[in-house]
C-alpha cells in the first residue's frame, strides 16, 4: 500500500528535525528469546517481523507509547510523513532503548476494520447509522440540552480517561463543567488511581508521588507491594534489573507472579491483609528504635499516635491475620533496618481495596517513619497505571479543579477563573461524583445523560451486569471511541469516532510526572476526529465556542495549563513549547517559570518538606475492616482479578487488535486455580470449568497452577466476562472499587 500524505488534520510536529533513521532488524520486534534457523528464513509463520513493509523510512521522530504510565519513547519511522514502522528510543531517559510488546505493536490498533469512521446516531429501528458530523453535533446538543431543561444541569454527566492527553482532558473538563453546566464527570482513573491520590493529599498534602526512575537501579532494597512489575510496566522492571547494587527485591502479593518468582523474597501474604501486615513491621521497627528520630521530629507528624495504634499489631497477632509466619516477619522488619536506601512501592493490589487509602498509607508511613524518602534510591511510591493517569489526577477538572486545585477553595475558583477569563460563577463549589455515584445516579434517575470518552464500562467496571441494567435507563449516551465494537459503544445512541494515539498531538504525564510529548504520525481514518478537535466542534455546537477561543490547539492549552499550575506543586509554567519537551527527553514536573530541566531525573521532599502547611507529612492509620464477602459454603473460594500478561491492554479494544500480540496470550478467558483445588474438584488442565458469584455464572478454562494459594482463584481483567462476578463495593475515601476481592463457586463441568 502506498503511503498517503496527511490531509485530514494537519500537523506542526511533523517539520520537527528528523533524526537518521535507524531501523533494527524486524525480528527484534516482539521475540526476546533466541531465534530459530525457522524462524529466521520465515518470520511471519510465527507471527514475527513486520507488517509488510511499504517502503523504506525516509525520516525518523519519537514521541510517548500510549499504552503504560511508565512513558517510554518510541522512535516512528516514517514515509512521506506518515509512519510505517517504530523502535524504542535509545536515549529517552525512560526506556534507554526498550520496549515492551505492547510498545512494538503500537501501530497494529491503527488499522483495524472496527475503527470509527463516522458518527453513527441510532435510528427510528433502533440501530446505529451513519450521520454526518452536523447531524451528529446537533443532536448532541439537542438531546443533552432538552434533558438538562427538565431534569437540571446535574442531569448530565461524564465519563473520561486517563488515556487521552492532558490538553484534551482538562478541555473535556473544563467545556463540561464551566461551560455545559455539568457537575459529575468522573474517569476511570477512579478504577485505578484514586487511593493513591487520597492517600498522598491526607499524607503529604497533594497528590504527588515523589520518585524518579533512577530510584530503581539506585535502591538497595526494593519492596513492591501488589505489583506485578513484570508484565503491568515491565520497563520498570527492566530499569530494576539494570541495578547494580544487587538489590534485595521484596515482592508482596497473595499469588506468586512473575515478579514474585524473579524477586529475591516473595510474603504471599493473605488477600487484604496488607494493613495488619504493614502495621506488624511498623510494630518491629518501632519496638526495636529501628525508626529515624530526626527525620520524624523535622517533617513526620503524629508519631507517638501511630506508634500507639501499632502496639496491638504484634508479630503473633499479624502472622494470624497475614500468614506469613513472625520470623519472616523480622527478616522483612531487619532488611528495611538494614537497607540504606529502601524504597516502596504498590500498584493495584493496594489500591484496588475496600481499605486501600489506609494500606497506601501505611506503606508511606514506614517510608515516613524510616527516612527512606526524598533521598535516592527511596520513597513511599504509587506506581500509576495509564499513560495519563497523572494528566488525569492533576488537569482532568473532575476530582480536583483544574491544576491540582481544590473545588472548594474559593481563591483556587478566583484564580482560575481568572485566568480562563470566565465568570468565577460558573466554578462548582465540590468535586464531582464519583464513578458509582454517577451509576447510582442514573440508576435514582437523577442522571440521565452521559458522554462517554475513551474508556469501556460495560467491559471494566464492576458488577457488570448491574451497570448494563443501569445504563439502559439512560435517555442519552454518548460513546466517543476509536472503535465501533467496544461492549460500551455497541449501546450508544449516539457514537463519535475518535483518533488514537499516533493521530493526534498532546502531552502524557507518566508515573514519574514526567511529561511526553504524542504526535500525529498517522492520519485517523475516514471521519474521525480527534478528541481535542471533537470537543472543539461540541463547544461550538454548543454556543460556547468564545469562552474556549484561545484553546486553538493541544500547544495552546498546556500553556494555559503551565499558567494555571503556576505556584503549585505540579507547577509545569517552565514548560514554554512542545520543541522544549522534546529538546528534554520530557520534563518531570515541577517546572517553574524561567527554569530551565538541568536534571532530568528529579525526586520530591529532598528538603525534607511536604505540602502541608506546616512543611510535615502525616502518618494517618486506622482499624482494619471485615471484608464484605469473604468465602462461604456456597461460595467458597476467594476469586482475585489483575493483568493477565504483558501483551493485553484491558479490555483488549486495542492490543486485540494485533495479529502478533494475539499469539502472545490466550485467546479463552482462563481462570488460574491451585493443583490441590483442582485435584479435589476432579478438574483437568484446560477444561471449561464454571465460576459462579452471586452476580454472575461464567465459564472459563482451567489453568492449573500453584502459582495461586488453596483456596483462591485468579482471573485477567482482559476477557469481558470477569467482571460479571466481581461485587461492587468500594474504598470510603476513595470510592475505588475493589476488584480484587470476590467470592465465587467452581465446578468442573461446564453446564
Ligand atoms: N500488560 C499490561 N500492562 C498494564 C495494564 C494492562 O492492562 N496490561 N494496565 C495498566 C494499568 S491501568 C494498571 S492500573 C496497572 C496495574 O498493574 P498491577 O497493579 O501490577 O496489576 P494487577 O494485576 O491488576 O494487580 C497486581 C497484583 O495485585 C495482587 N493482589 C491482589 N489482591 C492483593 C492484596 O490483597 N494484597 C496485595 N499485596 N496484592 C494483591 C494480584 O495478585 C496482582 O498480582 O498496569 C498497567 N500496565
Ligand atoms: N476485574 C477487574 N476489572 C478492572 C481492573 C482489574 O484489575 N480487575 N482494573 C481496572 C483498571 S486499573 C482500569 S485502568 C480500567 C481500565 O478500563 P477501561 O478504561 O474501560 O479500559 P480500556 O480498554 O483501556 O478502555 C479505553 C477505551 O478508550 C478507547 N481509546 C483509546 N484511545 C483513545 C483516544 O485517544 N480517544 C478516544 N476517544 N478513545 C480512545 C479504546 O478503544 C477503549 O475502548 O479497568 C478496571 N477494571
Ligand atoms: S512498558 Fe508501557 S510505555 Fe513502555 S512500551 Fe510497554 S506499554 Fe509502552
Ligand atoms: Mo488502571
Amino acid at each position: 500500500m502506498k503511503a498517503k500524505p496527511l490531509t485530514s488534520e494537519p500537523n506542526k510536529r511533523l517539520s520537527l528535525p528528523v533524526l537518521p533513521s535507524a531501523l533494527p532488524s524486524p525480528l527484534e520486534r516482539v521475540f526476546d528469546g533466541p531465534m530459530t534457523q525457522e524462524m529466521l528464513l520465515e518470520p511471519a509463520k510465527f507471527g514475527l517481523g513486520l507488517v509488510p513493509q511499504k517502503s523504506q523510512p525516509d525520516a525518523t521522530t519519537n514521541m510517548v507509547c500510549g499504552f503504560c504510565s511508565t512513558g517510554c519513547a518510541l522512535n516512528v519511522h516514517l514515509k512521506d510523513g506518515e509512519a510505517i514502522n517504530l523502535s524504542p528510543t535509545t536515549d529517552y531517559p525512560v526506556n534507554v532503548g526498550m520496549a515492551c510488546p505492547k510498545g512494538w505493536e503500537a501501530l497494529a490498533p491503527l488499522a483495524s476494520p472496527d475503527r470509527g469512521t463516522t458518527p453513527l446516531l441510532k435510528n427510528s429501528k433502533g440501530k446505529l447509522a451513519p450521520v454526518d458530523w452536523d447531524t451528529a453535533m446537533k443532536e448532541f446538543t439537542k438531546r443533552f440540552k432538552s434533558i438538562q431543561q427538565m431534569h437540571g444541569d446535574d442531569s448530565v454527566a461524564f465519563l473520561g480517561t486517563g488515556q487521552m492527553p492532558t490538553e484534551e482532558l482538562a478541555f473535556l473538563g473544563s467545556l463540561a463543567k464551566f461551560a455545559m453546566g455539568m457537575k459529575h464527570g468522573d474517569s476511570n482513573t477512579r478504577q485505578c488511581m484514586a487511593t493513591a491520590v487520597v492517600a498522598y493529599k491526607e499524607s503529604f498534602g497533594f497528590d504527588a508521588p515523589p520518585y524518579t526512575y533512577e530510584d530503581f537501579e539506585q535502591s538497595d532494597t526494593i519492596v513492591l507491594v501488589g505489583s506485578n512489575l513484570c508484565i503491568a510496566h515491565p520497563i520498570m522492571w527492566q530499569r530494576i534489573l539494570l541495578n547494580k547494587n544487587h538489590p534485595e527485591i521484596i515482592v508482596v502479593d497473595p499469588r506468586k507472579t512473575e515478579t514474585a518468582m524473579a524477586a529475591t523474597q516473595h510474603f504471599a501474604i493473605a488477600p487484604k491483609s496488607d494493613l495488619a501486615f504493614f502495621y506488624g513491621i511498623a510494630h518491629i521497627l518501632i519496638s526495636e528504635g529501628w525508626v529515624d528520630m530526626s527525620f520524624i521530629e523535622q517533617s513526620v507528624e503524629g508519631y507517638d499516635e501511630f506508634a500507639h495504634h501499632v502496639k496491638t499489631f504484634t508479630p503473633e497477632h499479624v502472622a494470624e491475620i497475614s500468614g506469613i509466619p513472625v520470623e519472616r516477619l523480622h527478616y522483612l522488619a531487619h532488611k528495611i533496618h538494614k537497607g540504606e536506601r529502601v524504597s516502596f512501592w504498590w500498584t493495584m493490589g493496594i489500591n484496588q481495596s475496600y481499605e486501600g487509602v489506609r494500606a497506601a498509607q501505611a506503606i508511606i508511613n514506614l517510608a515516613l517513619i524510616t527516612g527512606n524518602i526524598g533521598r535516592p534510591g527511596t520513597g513511599a511510591n504509587s506506581v500509576t497505571g495509564q499513560c495519563n493517569a497523572m494528566g488525569s489526577r492533576l488537569f482532568s477538572n473532575t476530582t480536583s479543579l483544574l491544576g491540582g486545585h481544590t473545588f472548594s477553595n474559593p481563591q483556587h475558583r478566583s484564580k482560575v477563573a481568572g485566568i480562563l477569563g470566565i465568570d468565577e460563577a460558573r466554578i462548582p463549589h465540590e468535586a464531582s461524583d464519583s464513578y458509582d455515584q454517577i451509576i447510582e445516579g442514573i440508576l435514582k434517575g437523577r442522571i440521565r445523560g452521559l458522554w462517554v470518552l475513551a474508556t469501556n464500562p460495560l467491559h471494566s467496571w464492576i458488577n457488570q451486569k448491574f451497570c448494563k441494567e443501569v445504563l439502559e435507563r439512560l435517555d442519552f449516551l454518548v460513546v466517543q471511541d476509536m472503535y465501533t465494537t467496544t461492549e460500551t459503544a455497541l449501546e450508544a445512541d449516539l457514537y463519535l469516532p475518535a483518533a488514537g494515539w499516533g493521530e493526534k498531538e498532546g502531552t502524557f504525564i507518566n508515573s514519574e510526572r514526567r511529561l511526553g510529548l504524542l504526535k500525529k504520525v498517522a492520519r485517523a481514518p475516514g471521519k474521525a476526529l480527534s478528541d481535542f478537535s471533537i470537543l472543539k466542534l461540541v463547544a461550538h455546537y454548543w454556543g460556547c465556542g468564545d469562552m474556549f477561543e484561545k484553546w486553538e490547539d493541544p500547544e495552546s492549552v498546556l500553556a494555559i495549563l503551565g499558567e494555571i499550575s503556576a505556584g503549585q506543586p505540579c507547577d509545569i509554567s517552565g514548560i514554554n513549547s512542545y520543541q522544549m519537551l522534546d529538546d528534554h527527553g520530557g520534563i518531570q514536573w515541577p517546572l517553574g517559570k524561567g527554569h530551565q530541566p538541568t536534571d532530568n531525573q528529579r525526586r520530591l521532599f529532598e528538603d525534607g518538606r511536604f505540602y502541608h502547611e506546616n512543611g510535615k507529612a502525616k502518618l494517618i492509620f486506622a482499624d482494619r475492616t471485615a471484608m464484605p464477602e469473604p468465602p462461604s459454603d456456597a461460595f467458597p473460594f476467594l476469586l482475585l482479578t489483575g493483568r493477565g500478561t504483558a501483551s493485553q491492554w484491558h479490555t483488549q479494544t486495542r492490543t486485540g487488535k494485533s495479529s502478533v500480540l494475539k499469539r502472545l496470550y490466550p485467546k479463552d478467558v482462563y481462570v488460574e486455580i491451585n493443583p490441590a483445588d483442582a485435584k479435589r474438584l476432579a478438574v483437568s488442565p484446560q477444561q471449561w470449568v464454571t465460576i459462579s458469584s452471586q452476580r454472575g455464572r461464567i465459564t472459563a478454562r482451567a489453568f492449573i497452577t500453584p502459582t495461586v494459594q488453596v483456596g483462591h482463584l485468579f482471573m485477567p481483567m482482559h476477557y469481558s466476562a470477569v467482571n460479571q462476578l466481581t461485587l461492587a463495593h468500594f474504598d470510603p475515601y476513595s470510592r475505588q472499587p475493589s476488584y480484587k476481592n470476590c467470592a465465587v463457586s467452581l465446578e468442573a463441568a461446564a453446564p
